[in-house]
């Protein structure tokens, strides 16, 4: 049986569960208490995107009854306000991630443009003809196509990581393909698809001893470990504050200076310009040489208290409180007779992929919302997983730390419906 660990949890650093009072943190949660179709929610959905705690829906709604203004634009007092509000959760990231330096965080839509951002700045400016990218099987489509779009650009050559029957990447695989032509290395941190939790300090290291910048795709990481980028060793590390128990439309990138400072802006347009001329333009310094346009600053200064939220909860509570539910689960669905797990990672994070037999997960995922029981059904932006193990579509069950057992019991119990629904 495959160790169902949370992603990075640090062995003898044990903390009781007791600790964890689940109960109380739910309160946090407005929507926890919503019911749909009638029958209390059981959000099993945590990949796709979280719930926000109180904490978070009262900054938005307090910065829209009280600061909403432009950032860096305005000498009226509420501009100020906003710029700094929205630059001091820049510091606080700064901090969280042990950025050497606020210049290293920039603020973008989500995961999928911070790739993009990477992909189109240092990709179109130092991938050449002839230059190999490595990805992994593993990879969600956002860290697939914007390297197949700059590969079929320049002429380079896409170089995917095998993964096992498990879901485990062949690391075997991952060395012989490391070369002198290996320009660039993009790897997904944990696999929504199958939860595996991938050995990127290894692939950082070897990766390291030939110079070669390594992009960390953290979008599932990042809410179930801490994430030190410097102790991590990568050149950039992403992830969308949606996942994180923030608002949709943020995405952060962590970039090392150094790179940061030799790539091109990605996106023309106002605030990521020193001066424009129709002769010519110069550009802002990092990190707003790469944030053109107006961007999300509610979803930012609302990223502030999740990450003060889960900072107070702290992640060896939160881990070791996930890992023990994930456990659970995992025992449930492997005793259950007629489900079939789609993938059994040596180390695994938050989520399972499975099939009821005989059963479309689509008709599995609709038959569990009757019951209130949310999960997610389909090829989860991973086509290439799907295909690697044989099937189009799975159902996807994934935990967070406001889940309990008796939801988990609950959505057992509801599995039983579906197979009475098709008996
Ligand atoms: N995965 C899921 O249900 P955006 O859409 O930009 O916030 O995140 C994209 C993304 C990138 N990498 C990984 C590993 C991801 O899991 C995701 C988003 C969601 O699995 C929506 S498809």
């Amino acid at each position: 049986m495959s160790s169902a660990k949370a992603a990075g949890s640090a062995p003898g650093k044990e903390v009781s569960t007791s600790a964890f009072n689940v109960h109380e943190i739910r309160k946090d949660f407005p929507i926890l208490h919503t019911e749909v179709h009638g029958k209390p929610l059981v959000y099993l959905d945590n990949a796709a995107s979280t719930q926000k705690p109180q904490c978070v829906i009262d900054k938005v709604a307090e910065y829209y009854s009280a600061t909403n203004a432009n950032i860096h634009r305005g000498v009226h007092l509420l501009s100020q306000k906003a710029t700094l509000e929205y630059e001091g959760v820049r510091e606080k990231l700064a901090a969280y991630l042990n950025a050497s330096s606020s210049k290293e965080i920039i603020f973008t839509r989500g995961t999928t443009e911070a790739i993009n951002l990477v992909a189109y700045s240092y990709g179109r400016k130092y991938i050449h003809e002839g230059d190999e990218i490595i990805i992994s099987y593993l990879e969600h489509h956002s860290n697939i196509v914007p390297w197949q779009m700059l590969c079929e650009e320049k002429k380079a050559v896409l170089k995917v990581i095998r993964m096992d029957d498990n879901g485990d990447l062949d690391m075997d695989h991952f060395h012989s393909l490391l070369s002198e032509k290996t320009k660039f290395i993009s790897v997904v941190h944990v696999s929504n698809a199958l939860g595996t939790v991938n050995p990127v300090e290894e692939i950082i290291r070897a990766a390291k001893e030939r110079g070669i910048p390594v992009l960390v795709d953290g979008a599932q990481s990042v809410q179930h470990q801490h994430i030190d980028v410097r102790a991590l060793g990568c050149d950039f590390f992403v992830f969308s504050a949606h996942k994180l128990y923030a608002p949709t439309g943020v995405g952060v990138l962590y970039g090392r200076k150094e790179l940061l400072e030799k790539m091109p802006p990605y996106q023309g347009g106002g605030d990521m310009i020193a001066s424009v001329s129709f002769e010519k333009t110069t550009y802002n310094e990092l990190p707003y040489k790469f944030e053109a346009g107006t961007p999300n600053i509610e979803g930012v200064i609302g990223l502030g208290p999740a990450l003060d939220y889960i900072q107070k909860l702290g992640f060896d509570a939160i881990q070791n409180y996930e890992n023990d539910l994930l456990v659970y689960t995992g025992k449930i669905l492997r005793g259950t007779p007629g489900v079939k797990l789609l993938g059994e990672p040596k180390v695994r994070s938050s989520v399972y992929s499975f099939q009821l037999e005989g059963i479309h997960p689509h008709d599995t995922g609709t038959i569990l919302d009757l019951e209130g029981v949310a999960i997610r059904t389909g090829h989860h932006c991973a086509q290439p997983v799907m295909k690697r193990l044989g099937v189009p579509a799975t159902a996807r069950v994934s935990i967070s730390f406001y889940n309990t057992k008796e939801e988990i019991d609950y959505f057992a119990l509801s599995l039983q419906k579906v197979f009475e629904v098709f008996k």
